[in-house]
């Protein structure tokens, strides 16, 4: 059995910052999950262009407000507490926090734990042997 503790990943390089967010990474690839999990916060100020077309997401929020736009339809979702949205098809979208919203994030396939979004807003294909 595999416990982590959000405390002591704080600081560490499972703490990882981009421009407009921070992801605490629980559980990674090498926990060999399958997937992996993430404590993420979006900072208010900045609106994220993402578009995981290497990966699967499935993104929950559980404080904060703001929303979410699909890049494809143009349709904006309003995002606070108790909503989920899942990229189920690698859905090229935007998101953008009046709050700071804080996010539980699922990844598949898992990322390894050093990711950062390239200039397409994708995290780059995981490793075959991942
Ligand atoms: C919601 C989202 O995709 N934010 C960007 C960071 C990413 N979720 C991560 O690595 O936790």
């Amino acid at each position: 059995m595999i416990i982590r503790d959000l405390n002591k990943i704080i600081g560490t390089d499972m703490d990882v910052t981009g421009p407009g967010w921070t992801s605490r990474r629980l559980l990674l690839a090498g926990d060999g999950m399958g997937f992996s999990l993430h404590d993420t916060l979006i900072h208010v100020g900045q609106e994220l262009h993402l578009h995981y077309t290497n990966h699967l997401e499935a993104v929950y929020c559980i404080e904060g407000k703001g929303r979410i736009t699909d890049k494809g339809t143009g349709k904006v979702t309003d995002l606070r507490p108790g909503i989920v949205y899942a990229l189920n098809e690698h859905d090229d979208h935007m998101i953008e926090a009046d709050e700071e919203m804080r996010m539980v994030c699922v990844f598949n396939p898992p990322v390894t734990g050093t990711e950062v979004h390239d200039e397409t807003g994708a995290y780059p294909a995981a490793p075959a042997d991942a």
